[in-house]
């Protein structure tokens, strides 16, 4: 009762300034949220349970609770989704692989993510895909496709290769384009005296990749770009420069990561330069503290301009959002709904802007209006219209899915 007459209430205060808030609802509802599968079991997968997570990427923490199987980790989603309003996407890594086969990277293929095909058919979702380049004896060295060692680079690339087959089949059984995220943690610890060579092998491998045609209506290829990694503070092979130059010339979508530039750096000023020169774009909204620590996506301000970026010139047709982040410090459920939610509240708040006159205003030089205004909009009222989005989406309004997520833990999560 109380939520529909603030969302009345939002609704005309929203109206006066030109904004319609029923249609900001139904543009949300239409953006999918590619949720990252890893936050669920701190990035371990089921194929090697034993192994460390390497690749210069780390989760701290140990909440309990984390999905040790297939199972939990859907039963764990299942819950998340069912808190969060809006139809979405799940984005699995290779070593989520469902299956009893002991089988190793380069031998994945479809029939072993047929499990995930059914459970994401059975919810409507669609799914996006990654190789995993790391967290294996093979990438022990700290390089992967630009290893030195042929042997090395045969295997990831054979890997990679074989992810893009499986990228194919998920795109065609949920009738959804599959995007396939390339993440390579190679890189040195210490100042490197050949800059060159990594990356014209790390080119040369990504080119043997990318050789197998498939219907880009099913699935696309991006290359994720970063600036280090732990253990790989001095060079990284995929620097920014070499990824986005690699996506442009070979046609691939382009990858930013909110957590892979310099600390002032931010992604939502990259999108649209971006976007002119690359077929698509993914993003991995995470949040960095200090470095590229992977925390949970809140509502800040890098959150809002990312979103803005996006709805002001709707790049909606070529832009994917993918969440990643990781964090093992707090219950893992709540950790997808808090980020997963925070996304979709940023979409919102940014279609609720009145953005053709803010564009005039900037247009014809009134700079003053254009300030006053945003920072006046600040404290309209969204919050009522998103309260309204959820309960017509059938999921708890404000922090009521707490309560939902504590019972949870109590009754699934602290069973394990
Ligand atoms: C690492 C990259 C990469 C990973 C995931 C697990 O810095 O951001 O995208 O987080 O592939
Ligand atoms: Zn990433």
């Amino acid at each position: 009762m109380q939520t529909e007459k603030a969302y009345q209430f939002a609704k005309e205060l929203y109206a006066e300034i030109g904004v319609d808030t029923d249609a900001a609802l139904d543009k949300v509802s239409d953006i999918p949220i590619s949720i990252h599968c890893w936050q669920g079991d701190d990035v371990r997968g089921f194929l090697f349970r034993d192994r460390a997570l390497s690749g210069g990427i780390q989760t701290t923490g140990n909440y309990p609770g984390a999905a040790q199987t297939v199972e939990q980790l859907r039963q764990d989603l299942d819950m998340a989704l069912s808190m969060i309003p809006g139809t979405h996407r799940l984005n699995l890594h290779a070593i989520y692989a469902d299956t009893d086969e002991k089988v190793d990277l380069p031998d994945l293929s479809p029939r072993h993510f047929a499990g995930w095909v059914q459970w994401a058919q059975e919810r409507d979702l669609g799914l996006d895909f990654n190789p995993t380049c790391f967290s294996h004896p093979m990438a022990d060295s700290g390089f992967t496709v630009s290893s030195p060692d042929k042997q090395v680079r045969d295997f990831w690339i054979a890997h990679c290769k074989a992810c893009r087959r499986i990228a194919d089949y998920l795109g065609h059984a949920t009738e959804s384009k599959c995007v396939t995220n390339f993440w390579f943690p190679d890189g040195f610890k210490d100042i490197p005296i050949d800059r060159e060579g990594p990356r014209l092998r790390m080119s040369e491998s990504l080119d043997a990749i990318l050789e197998d045609k498939y219907d880009p209506q099913y699935s696309l290829d991006s290359l994720e770009s970063k600036v280090f990694g732990i253990g790989a503070e001095s060079y990284t092979v995929a620097s920014n420069e070499f990824s986005l130059g690699y996506a442009i010339s070979r046609n691939i979508a382009y990858t930013l990561d909110s957590g892979h530039f310099h600390p002032t750096e931010m992604i939502s000023d990259k999108i649209s330069s971006v976007l002119l020169y690359t077929k698509e774009l993914l993003l991995h909204v995470s949040r960095p503290v200090r470095w590229d620590s992977d925390h949970v996506v809140i509502m800040d301000d890098e959150l809002n301009a990312i979103a803005q970026s996006l709805c002001r010139t709707d790049l909606f047709e070529r832009t994917h959002i993918g969440l990643d982040y990781f964090d093992a410090s707090i219950n893992r459920v709540a950790a997808w709904i808090i980020g997963t939610r925070n996304m979709q509240k940023a979409l919102l708040r940014a279609f609720l802007e009145p953005t053709d006159a803010l564009m005039e205003l900037e247009r014809t030089g009134d700079y003053t209006s254009r300030l006053a205004l945003l920072e006046e909009y600040k404290s309209l009222p969204f919050g009522a219209v998103w309260d309204h989005y959820c309960a017509l989406s059938d999921v708890p309004v404000r922090e009521r899915w707490l309560d939902e997520v504590r019972r949870y833990e109590s009754e699934v999560l602290s069973e394990r």
